[in-house]
């Protein structure tokens, strides 16, 4: 055995062996698994070939090999919680497999496997085991497969049988799946003594390291198996045990993949070697979850509370926490990520192209991370000072799971902070709370399939060619009508049709960019087509109505699309990639899409943006863009294969997928240019930049955590929205009687005229207010040796008429004052008496009540202050008449 083969070598050893045997080499798909919004992550090399295995997509090859990006961290396989003291798990790994779509089947499956393993690796065959399917009620034993280990040289004691839970694979609940057979290896000191019972055992001696699906059937979500169109062949091999097993080490964490990562760890620790072995499972657990985190975040995930999102939260926040547990209070991950990125950035650009993107989106998460830690620590202390005023020494599973839920607060912390202080948790509870939410995790990661796409695949129909890049206007076969989800051979006047050409010119809706509209006109009828539509890849659908006539399969049609609209739609799909391009070069390379749409119309761009993009650096990016526009640069296409367009620095999306041969559309780039885009697409582009004529931005805003969308507008849009503001803008230069370019100033000099005009009305206000009270000040009364007023005045609100009841209250230094005023139409009272009075017996609040009772209301309060409202505005003035009569009453008690 060779064990000094880094992992670099492994990784490209595997797939040379099998590019040798006639397969591609296929780049890994996205960790975040294409058109599958209910499977979490890519969990197998396999996840993006389900559909080609399913015979719903076919693939330029029938042999692939890859070494996929992979994450198993919910869902039916879910290592999370064996993340840091096990030697061999992990949240993110790499998957080294073959597949065969229909091809070779278990015999060449084997043959290689034995032979990569045993001549290439150079692996003992004494310490090699092999596992194949005993069968169940519904599939036989595998004798076939025991019988090929057997001729390619396993010793027969060697093959042994296992039931479903080992030696019957499936990705999910429902989808591809079928027995497998699994090769396992004995790393132990004492090869004489291996046994049979060591295999999927505890042992750690036996390690499963490749597993090889015979992929026959298609389970449903009633759990029945249909034979899928041809056996096909799915392998396995977890890269990171394999390397350990390379290396001569008996924990992954102890290869070259992991060995930098770690060691950076205890140097930012700063407790040595030896503080580490006395506790390798919190720095493995880091040393792992830096590695997920760092591919996530390449991978478009950001961290967040739901989905995707979330387990990327989770992963770092375990991760921050287990620093925490080794005293590293700051935050830290941004540092032994930076090592997965030096480390892996040349197997997987994306991590080097994102570097700082990644680095960032880290510590701002840890940063968030640290103030929940002292809130959860707030929240906890509240909780525990509950218990111990209800005389309680265990916290209840609820309270311990929202602290772990909402809070991020891991349950070993909480278990931790609780014994200090003498106190325990109810663990039963919390499980039960934490079983409910594994179930929803479970259940939300079922794999699902859409039914057009099945009805259509159904139909067994062949690829339509498109047309559309050259033209917009050509003859076609009908191959197919459907009416109604069923096949017909005719369609007549009225009925709303589903047509399948050979070949169109008619784009189908992918990408972003909306389907062609447009007519089919037949011999002997003419159809509207409203929407084009790929439910399969290759199959390009026309919907649309039959105007007149009839249409029929076999009939040749002139297919036109509506060629204005479809025009508008190129300019705003090439304007996307240069503003694309430009958004790279202004805001930074993280801003890549996160979504687009292209319509005759607008376009609409998301991009991964954390902040607002302010109205300088916008018009900076219309400005770029319509620089771009000018210089009319050559808008060039060609086909590639994906690893030279990669090569040449193309854009590829997150979340698309690619087969082997991909479109490459270029724009400018050449010697003369001073701007250069290249992304992968299918769309359809104008021939030059010029045609677009000019780009504006409409709006720009968030559309979610971390995602902005610019909408923009080019051509005929910009001309449309140009006349719709000037007009607007002429419309008011002329009510304000200026020439357009004084319109500002003009409104302005109005605003100004305004704001002193209502300082004016204020200031009369105040006069008028004041005089009326002056008047009710000369009205007051004598009684008794005081003076008192009772008067009815105009009041806004209560708070005025306070005011009011105050300054007239000054003004007699000592009095008496009763107002009454209709406060929105209704009577209200105030009373209010000196103090000096209120010792001779007069009373504000026994006023006010008696008053009240006039106006049909209630009310009351102090002796010097009061007041009441009332219904009846009617007796307003009866009720402030007869406050001489109540003062009477009042002074002789
Ligand atoms: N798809 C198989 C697995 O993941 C190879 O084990």
């Amino acid at each position: 055995m060779n064990t000094s083969r880094s992992s670099r070598e492994i990784r490209q050893a595997f797939l040379e062996f099998f590019e040798e045997y006639g397969h591609t080499q296929v780049p890994s798909a996205s960790l975040v698994p294409v058109n599958n919004p209910t499977l979490l992550f890519t969990n197998a090399g396999m996840v993006p070939f389900v559909e080609t295995f399913l015979g719903l997509e076919q693939r330029p090859y029938k042999r692939a090999t890859t070494s996929q990006k992979c994450m198993r961290v919910s869902g039916k396989h879910n290592d999370l919680d064996n993340v840091g003291p096990s030697p061999r798990h992990h949240t993110f790994f790499e998957m080294l497999g073959n597949f065969s779509f229909g091809d070779y089947f278990k015999r060449d499956a084997i043959r290689f496997a034995w032979q990569l393993l045993t001549e290439v690796f150079g692996l003992p065959k004494d310490r090699l085991w092999v596992t194949v399917f005993e069968g169940n009620e519904r599939v036989a034993p595998d004798e076939e497969a025991e019988q090929l280990w057997r001729e390619v040289g396993v010793a027969p004691s060697r093959i042994l049988r296992f039931g479903e839970k080992d030696n019957f694979w499936q990705m999910g609940e429902t989808g591809p799946c079928g027995p497998c057979s699994e090769i396992h290896y004995y790393q132990g000191d004492h090869p004489e003594r291996q046994v049979p019972e060591g295999v999927n055992s505890d042992d750690d001696d036996y390690m499963e390291i490749w597993n090889l699906v015979f992929m026959q059937y298609e389970k449903d979500a009633e759990g029945s198996l249909t034979p899928l169109p041809k056996p096909s062949i799915d392998t396995g091999m977890g890269f990171e045990r394999i390397t350990a097993v390379l290396q001569g080490v008996r924990n992954n964490y102890h290869t070259d993949l992991f060995v930098p990562i770690v060691e950076r760890l205890v140097a930012l620790v700063g407790k040595g070697h030896s503080h580490y072995a006395g506790n390798v499972a919190p720095y493995h657990a880091i040393a792992d979850h830096s590695r997920a985190c760092a591919f996530l975040i390449a991978d478009g995930v950001r961290p967040g509370n739901e989905g995707r999102s979330y387990v990327l939260r989770r992963i770092l926040r375990r991760a921050a926490y287990q620093g925490y547990t080794l005293d590293l209070k700051r935050p830290f991950l941004a540092e032994t990520a930076a090592v997965v990125i030096e480390t892996m950035g040349d197997a997987y650009p994306e991590l080097a192209r994102r570097r700082e993107y990644i680095l960032q989106t880290i510590t701002e998460e840890e940063e968030r991370f640290s103030r929940t830690l002292a809130d959860g620590i707030v929240r906890l202390d509240a909780a525990v000072s509950r218990m111990r005023e209800a005389g309680e020494t265990t916290l209840s599973g609820r309270d311990v799971f929202v602290l772990y839920s909402t809070y991020g607060f891991p349950v070993d912390l909480t278990e931790r902070i609780l014994e200090a202080q003498g106190l325990g948790y109810d663990a039963d509870g919390y499980e039960a709370e934490m079983e409910a939410f594994r179930q929803q995790a479970r259940d939300s990661s079922k794999f699902k399939r859409t039914g057009e796409a099945e009805a259509w695949a159904e139909h067994g129909l062949p690829a339509s060619s498109f047309l559309g890049y050259t033209t917009t206007r050509d003859t076609g076969n009908v191959q197919a009508l459907v009416v109604d989800g069923e096949l017909v051979n005719l369609a007549a006047q009225g009925q709303t049709v589903q047509i399948v050409l050979d070949r169109t010119p008619f784009y189908a809706e992918s990408g972003g960019q909306v389907g062609d509209t447009g007519t089919l006109v037949g011999p002997n009828g003419v159809v509207r087509v409203s929407d084009t539509q790929r439910p399969l890849a290759g199959l390009i659908v026309h919907i649309g109505t039959v105007e007149s006539g009839e249409i029929a399969t076999g009939d040749s049609v002139e297919a036109s699309v509506d060629a204005e609209r479809r025009a508008d739609i190129m300019r705003n799909h090439t304007a996307t990639h240069l503003l694309h391009k430009v958004l790279h070069q202004l805001v930074g390379e993280h801003a890549t899409q996160a979504g687009s749409l292209v319509a005759p119309d607008r376009l609409r761009f998301d991009f991964n943006h954390g902040k607002a993009i302010g109205p300088e650096q916008l018009r900076e990016i219309s400005r770029r863009v319509n620089a771009w526009i000018r210089e009319d640069d050559a808008v060039d296409w060609r086909i590639s294969s994906y690893q030279d367009a990669i090569g040449s620095g193309a854009m590829a999306l997150f979340g698309e997928k690619y087969g082997d041969e991909v479109r490459m559309v270029t724009v400018g780039c050449d010697d003369d240019s001073a701007f250069c885009s290249r992304e992968l697409c299918g769309g359809t582009h104008v021939g030059r930049t010029g045609e677009i004529g000019a780009f504006q931005i409409v709006s720009e805003g968030s559309v979610g955590a971390g995602i902005r969308r610019i909408e923009a507008v080019t051509g005929r849009g910009v001309e449309e929205l140009v006349e719709a503001n000037l007009s607007s803008l002429r419309g008011a230069a002329e009510k304000l009687n200026v020439a357009p370019a004084g319109v500002l100033a003009r409104i302005d000099a109005l605003l100004g005229e305004l704001k002193a005009s209502q300082k004016l009305i204020e200031t009369l206000q105040g006069q008028q207010a004041r005089g009326a009270l002056d008047a009710v000040l000369q009205a007051a009364q004598d009684h008794n040796g005081f003076r008192y007023v009772a008067a009815r005045v105009e009041a806004p609100d209560s708070a005025r008429l306070r005011e009011m009841g105050d300054w007239l209250r000054d003004k007699l230094g000592e009095g008496v004052v009763v107002l009454g005023a209709l406060l929105g139409g209704k009577p209200q009272l105030l009373a209010m008496v000196t103090p000096s009075l209120v010792k001779q017996g007069y009373n504000a609040g026994a006023l006010v009540r008696e008053l009240a009772q006039v106006v049909g209301g209630g009310g009351g309060g102090r002796p010097e202050l009061a007041q009441a409202g009332g219904k009846d505005p009617e007796k307003l003035d009866e009720a402030i008449g007869r406050v001489a009569e109540l003062l009477a009453k009042q002074g002789k008690g």
